[in-house]
């Protein structure tokens, strides 16, 4: 595949050129903004989504034959309606001007990242995660399990490190492999992540272009989803009262403000009480039915819906991360530097004492030893010396009187005296 020279004349012609659509959704601060700077640069503007005073950065980009549309969607934890931004979002992700939604997620925040993901796969829309600040979890020490992660959700998910433009590209070859294939996980039952990085521009221009489908927004209708029940499950009473609704949804006719979504987030969102799903059913029939049953499963759980749900989530999520984050070994024997030794041994809680008793006893035994060693040695000298001198000058002489008896003799009986 890679071994195929890049077909200019194609690239530069333009007749392949096909418009894909991209909204970058996540929770705020996760980097959304910065891959978007990365991918679109100079091209961008600012305004307003319709009739709403939320900011709408849309920018674009031509990559691989493709132009690329991508909208920064504002940051947001829920796709409920708790702000104009997640009734803004919500409605973009679904609706027929976007194709393919990344999912920017923050490495260091897994855990709660993943309950908007959770969210994002309820919509059932064509999903990219990007798991971004990668570098950060790197300095950590830790590492995301990527093939596992790909295996539980069944869509592409890859690293990024969007301040240093890593793995942003990379997210474009994975949204023209869904437009391609209309599958979340084509790519993956075949290949494995490793030859897939290994993949060329070229393989994009040469081997997929005879497969290329026109863009449009059949992509989303004919989009084949993962069966996310094995991945998620509410409990049996909740799927119970979800499954339910579900049938009542189906035989209904829906309004086009909620035509766009699955049953399923209906569903849901109606258990949930979401005041703007409710006011677009013109069935109070299914109002009821939801109403009723929050009363029971919260009578049975003892808790409010919202909760019994998220509770669910949250476990899930952490039954995912406990699995997918991994903390790496060092690699190769690090260098034990003898100052650390020393500064573990002696900080220690028993051990640190035990030292201070053993030392302290050392201090003490060699005073003693030592000195009286030394004490011994000078006593020695003395007297020999001394029997030296007597003999050589006699006893009586004045001068060894005043040199040795008072003087050096002296200092060195001190001493000797001093050490004892
Ligand atoms: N170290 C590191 N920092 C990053 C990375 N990506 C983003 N950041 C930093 O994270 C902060 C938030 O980035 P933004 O792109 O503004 O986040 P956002 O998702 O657009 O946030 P909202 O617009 O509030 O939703 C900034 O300070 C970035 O510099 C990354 O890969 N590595
Ligand atoms: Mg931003």
């Amino acid at each position: 595949m890679s071994g195929h020279t890049p077909n200019n004349k194609l690239k530069n012609t333009g007749m392949y050129k096909d418009i894909i659509n991209i909204a970058l959704a996540g929770n705020p601060n996760v980097g959304k903004s910065v891959i978007f700077n990365q991918l679109t640069g100079l091209s961008q503007t600012i305004g307003n989504w319709p009739g709403k005073t939320v900011e709408r950065m849309e920018g674009h980009l031509d990559f691989l034959g493709y132009r690329f549309n991508i909208v920064d969607l504002p940051g947001i934890y829920s796709l409920s309606t708790y702000s104009l931004e997640e009734i803004v979002s919500r409605e973009y992700i679904v609706s027929d001007d976007v194709d393919v939604i990344i999912n920017v997620v923050d490495a260091t925040n897994l855990e709660r990242n993943l309950f908007f993901t959770f969210q994002l796969l309820e919509l059932k829309v064509p999903l990219i995660i990007a798991i971004n600040q990668m570098d950060i979890l790197r300095r950590r020490n830790m590492e995301i399990d990527f093939k596992a992660l790909e295996n539980i959700f069944k869509l592409p998910v890859l690293p990024v490190v969007a301040v240093h433009g890593t793995g942003v590209h990379q997210l474009l070859e994975e949204a023209i492999e869904m437009v391609v294939f209309q599958h979340p996980h084509a790519h993956y039952n075949e290949k494995t992540r490793d030859e897939h990085d290994h993949h060329s521009h070229d393989y994009y221009r040469t081997e997929h272009i005879h497969d290329k489908v026109k863009v449009n927004s059949k992509v989303k209708n004919n989009f084949k989803f993962p069966e996310l029940s094995k991945v998620l499950s509410f409990g049996k009473e909740v799927e119970s009262c979800i499954g339910k609704l579900v049938l009542e949804i189906n035989n209904n006719q829906l309004t086009s403000a909620l035509i766009k979504y699955p049953p399923r987030f209906l569903a849901i969102k109606l258990l949930e009480n979401d005041e703007e799903i409710k006011s677009s059913f013109k069935n109070n029939e299914i109002i009821k039915t939801a109403d009723e049953f929050r009363n029971q499963l919260e009578d049975i759980h003892g808790e409010d819906v919202h909760t019994i749900i998220s509770s669910e989530i949250y476990n899930k999520i952490h039954v995912i991360s406990d699995k997918v984050l991994l903390i790496k070994p060092h690699k190769g024997k690090k260098k034990v530097r003898l100052a650390d030794v020393f500064d573990h041994l002696t900080t220690h809680s028993i051990l640190g004492y035990l030292i201070l008793v053993a030392v302290l006893f050392g201090i003490y035994s060699f005073t003693f030893s030592f000195g009286g060693f030394f004490s011994g040695l000078i006593d020695e000298l003395y007297t020999t010396w001394s029997e030296f001198i007597y003999n050589s000058f006699g006893e009586e002489n004045l001068i060894v009187k005043i040199f040795w008896g008072g003087g050096l003799g002296g200092f060195l009986g001190g001493i000797g005296g001093v050490l004892v």
